[in-house]
């Protein structure tokens, strides 16, 4: 199949799964086409099979704000046109699903569109009055709808209440690149001792993410046992962030590492991954610690129950349950059987429930209805 992937190229969890989707479909011999602001990050290297397609937006002095949206909607037109595309995946409601809409018709084409519906693009923009029929319209017109969890689908109704059948398709992650490594020397090299827990946590440092949760846990937590934070990734609450780490005075325990490529390793010599958000549609960054085999205590919000299974894979906490958050931790990290057990079911649920192969193969299932309907 000829597959048109529009999405979010830049870092953020709906870009990765678009990009490592395109990846794989495109190993599995179909041809991709990327069309995108810029290159997806995850697009490293060159690829066979894979293609990419910069949408230009033209900056005109009259403009107050430059169309990305009609540039987007045209740059889909031509490349449905020029590479004779199958159908159209995008991912991330607003603007994508409505200029795949406008794209195709620009196009004066019939193919399929299939939107998958990441999270925020619901939760957050579905509140705003000037997107919240858009979005609408976007989920209505597109063929197939897809949700990141069952959580979202729910939501999705909810708070937009399209008239269209939404299909729950669960993230995954790319196996091959998440695995158990070798990290003893990172840990060393960040100056961790060897017998030092690690609590790990990564995400875009945006309010929803309640990273103080995360850092008001783990302060609880080394009192008890012996332990370092790695706070891994960017965002509009680190100077915040900073401060409470201050405050806190364990500037010594709290490693803040910015932005990685080298996520495997540091999950790796990881004990336990921590996501305390007030919203979440799926929590890709659960999977990415449970294929590396860390347990991960998580918020009872959103998708997140979806992944863990409490004592077995790891624990669900109350938003904003920071005691009970910190009880967890210290009973995996202290419990080496407990947390032999759980680790080995975070790689199960990692491998099985979520793999690829399974994942790619509901995606597959649903290109192929499309295409046997037209
Ligand atoms: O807020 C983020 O984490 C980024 C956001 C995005 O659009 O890239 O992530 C959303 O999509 C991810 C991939 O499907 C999900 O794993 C995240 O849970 C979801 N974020 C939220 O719902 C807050």
């Amino acid at each position: 199949m000829k597959i048109g992937i529009t999405c979010y190229p830049t870092v953020g969890g709906s870009g990765v799964v678009a990009t490592e989707l395109g990846k794989m479909l495109a190993e599995k011999g179909h041809e991709i086409h990327f069309i995108t602001s810029s290159t997806p990050f995850r697009l490293n290297r060159l690829y066979a099979n894979i293609f990419s397609h910069q949408v230009d937006v033209n900056s005109y002095s009259v403009f107050q704000y430059a169309p990305y949206d009609i540039a987007l909607a045209t740059k889909i037109a031509e490349v449905i046109k020029n590479e004779e595309l199958d159908l159209l995946h995008v991912h991330y409601a607003i603007p994508h699903a409505v200029c795949a809409i406008l794209g195709r018709d620009m196009a004066g084409s019939d193919i399929g569109i299939v939107t998958t519906l990441h999270g925020t693009d619901i939760t957050v923009l579905g509140t705003d009055s000037s997107l919240k029929d858009a979005i609408r319209y976007g989920i209505e017109k597109s063929d197939v709808v897809t949700a990141v969890s069952d959580s979202l689908k729910q939501q999705t109704y909810d708070m937009i209440a399209p008239e269209k059948q939404i299909e729950t398709v669960h993230n995954f992650v790319d196996e091959r690149e998440y695995y158990l490594r070798d990290s003893l020397k990172l840990k060393e090299e960040l100056g961790i001792e060897v017998h030092e827990k690690v609590l790990i946590h990564v995400s875009n440092f945006r309010k929803v993410k309640r990273v103080e949760d995360v850092v008001s846990t783990f302060a609880k937590v080394q009192k008890k046992v012996g332990a370092k934070l790695l706070l891994v990734g960017d965002g509009p609450e680190m100077s915040r962030i900073h401060q409470q780490v201050k405050d806190l005075h364990i500037e010594q325990e709290v490693l803040f590492l910015g932005k990685r490529d080298n996520l495997s390793e540091l999950y790796s010599m990881s004990d336990v991954k921590l996501l305390m958000s007030e919203k979440e549609a799926f929590g890709l960054v659960l999977l990415e610690a449970m294929a590396c085999g860390v347990p991960a205590i998580g918020t009872q919000v959103g998708g997140i129950p979806e992944i863990i299974e409490p004592g077995e894979n790891g624990f669900l906490v109350e938003l904003g349950d920071i005691d009970a958050a910190a009880d967890a931790a210290i009973r995996i990290l202290t419990d080496g059987k407990l947390h032999e057990k759980m680790s080995a079911t975070a790689l199960e649920t990692a491998t099985r429930r979520f793999s690829s192969e399974k994942i790619l193969a509901e995606y597959e299932t649903l290109y192929a209805r499309l295409l046997e309907k037209a």
